[in-house]
């Protein structure tokens, strides 16, 4: 589709983690408790989004990247939580990008990833960054949609989190936000590889157990 893939550090500053994002200071994922921090302004990346407005503040216009790698967060690792996980992010920013191609875009890339037949559904939800925000459910793939134990009885798996990019966003990035507009989307590596092959718990990919290992 065009995207170039793009990569950074995993240990950043606030400003590039956060700040630059429209996080505010008192946002609970810049607590101590939520992040793991080097420094009063260094810490380990909680999202890839730095390695982005890098690209903003660096490229020319227009934009089209994808940004994968490790992200850090500080959660107890349980069945859908991981401490460190793999996260891929995507911007686009150009003339006269709107919501409609955030849809197709992220429709086409579910299609891609989970097969032909799967319908996609935009939920409405918050991001500080982005504005309007969504959440995207993909039609169970064991029920297809009739509500089953796979999918808690809804008909649909949550894969990924997106938005229009907040103009304050670009701004902070010296873009025009009256001249250029822009969606970004990120979701996790390992939830989405436990939604594909029916893994109950992340864990399981990183335990090593070859009974586990054995099947792929
Ligand atoms: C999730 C949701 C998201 C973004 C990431 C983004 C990046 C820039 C500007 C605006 Cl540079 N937004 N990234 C936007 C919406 C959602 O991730 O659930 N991740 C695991």
């Amino acid at each position: 589709m065009g995207f170039d893939v793009v990569d950074g550090p995993e240990v950043e500053t606030d400003h590039y983690n956060f700040e630059c994002l429209n996080v505010p200071a008192d946002h609970p994922a810049r607590d101590m408790q939520d992040t793991f921090y080097i420094t009063d302004n260094i810490l380990l990346r909680t999202q890839t989004s730095g390695v982005q407005v890098h690209a903003m503040e660096d490229n020319e216009l227009p934009i089209y990247v994808i940004a994968p790698g490790k992200v850090y967060r500080r959660d107890v690792a349980d069945p859908s939580h991981l401490p460190q996980f793999t996260q891929i992010e995507g911007l686009v920013v150009d003339e006269g990008i709107t919501f409609g191609d955030l849809k197709g875009t992220l429709d086409y890339l579910c299609k891609q990833l989970f097969g032909e037949e799967r319908r996609t559904r935009f939920r409405a939800h918050y991001f500080p960054f982005t504005e309007p925000s969504a959440e995207v459910d993909v039609s169970c793939g064991i029920c297809h949609g009739e509500g089953c134990r796979f999918c808690k009885g809804t008909g649909w798996l949550e894969i990924l989190g997106c938005g229009m990019v907040d103009p304050n966003v670009l701004s902070m990035s010296g873009i025009d936000p009256e001249k250029y507009s822009g969606f970004a989307f990120g979701m996790g590596v390992e939830r989405i590889a436990c939604l594909k092959y029916d893994v109950p718990d992340l864990r399981m990919l990183l335990e090593g157990d070859m009974r586990f290992l054995r099947q792929f």
